[in-house]
């Protein structure tokens, strides 16, 4: 889309690309045309393996110049998520850094993105949940490859993780027809950006606490009154892709155990690929 005038003529939604937001970090687009159609994946947690697997499961071909590309011209949105828990968080981070810049793919802000990012930023965060693992991959990726190259890398990860909308708007002919986005929306913060919907995206509808220090996730998609636009989300496992109220759930688990999915937009169908095996344990 190189307009926004089109996009009003059906929804009042607008490009946030170069806005920024309340810390000042600059923001890419929230807008992907979707003509072409989009590969929608759910929660990868490092899991670069099953990645490759489900690029290859889609039609996605590797170039010599180590870019992925689709033959009819599709994109691949990553719903966040994408390190930690897992094995391969600096790959997933590069493969991300090179398709975003190629115009090849996109991504959302999430809790594990939004945390690494503040780790990377040298804000004071307790590295925990998996995150500990990417800190641990970083300190060998230095050792490797030394520091100037490693601070470098640790700088475009910061920027493009900090850069991600909140939730992507995917467009048909200019109208919004499905939004992807990590952890849950309410139909009206959809084309909007503010510090309590990045959270609520981030995080889902959080009722509070529990006695052993998680959060109380509540499900938003229960409370839904539409089913226009599809919504597509992860972040909760489910054993199965679940449909309600208009949204899908995408994140099947795969760092736990189970799988990795992507959904086709507009096609509406789903690819999975079975996790290698269970990086993580029990939690969820
Ligand atoms: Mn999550």
């Amino acid at each position: 889309m190189d307009s926004g005038a089109k996009e009003g003529e059906n929804d009042n939604t607008q490009d946030i690309a170069g806005m920024r937001d309340i810390m000042g970090n600059r923001l890419r687009s929230n807008i992907m045309a979707a003509d072409k159609g989009v590969d929608i994946i759910g929660d990868v947690h490092a899991c670069h393996e099953e990645f490759l697997e489900i690029l290859t499961l889609l039609g996605y071909v590797c170039g010599a110049d180590g870019l992925y590309r689709h033959p009819e011209g599709r994109l691949l949105l990553s719903l966040g998520d994408i390190t930690s828990r897992g094995p391969q968080s600096i790959k997933m981070l590069d493969f991300f850094l090179r398709h975003i810049a190629a115009g090849l793919a996109e991504m959302v802000d999430s809790n594990h993105g939004w945390k690494i990012a503040r780790w990377l930023d040298g804000r004071k965060v307790t590295l925990a949940h998996g995150d500990e693992k990417v800190e641990e991959e970083f300190r060998r990726y230095e050792a490797e490859v030394g520091r100037k190259e490693a601070h470098e890398l640790r700088e475009k990860c910061r920027e493009m993780l900090f850069a991600s909308p909140s939730h992507m708007l995917l467009k048909l002919e200019g109208r919004t027809e499905a939004v992807a986005v990590h952890a849950g929306i309410r139909d009206e913060y959809i084309g909007k950006e503010s510090p309590a919907i990045r959270n609520f995206c981030r995080y889902g509808d959080v009722a509070g606490i529990g006695a052993d220090g998680r959060p109380i996730r509540k499900d938003w998609t229960e409370e839904r009154k539409r089913s226009h636009p599809l919504i597509v989300w992860g972040h909760d496992p489910r054993p199965e892709p679940e449909r309600k109220n208009g949204a899908i759930n995408i994140d099947q688990g795969c760092v736990f155990g189970g799988c990795l999915t992507a959904y086709r937009f507009p096609e509406d169908k789903l690819v999975s690929v079975p996790a290698r095996k269970n990086y993580a344990g029990q939690e969820a």
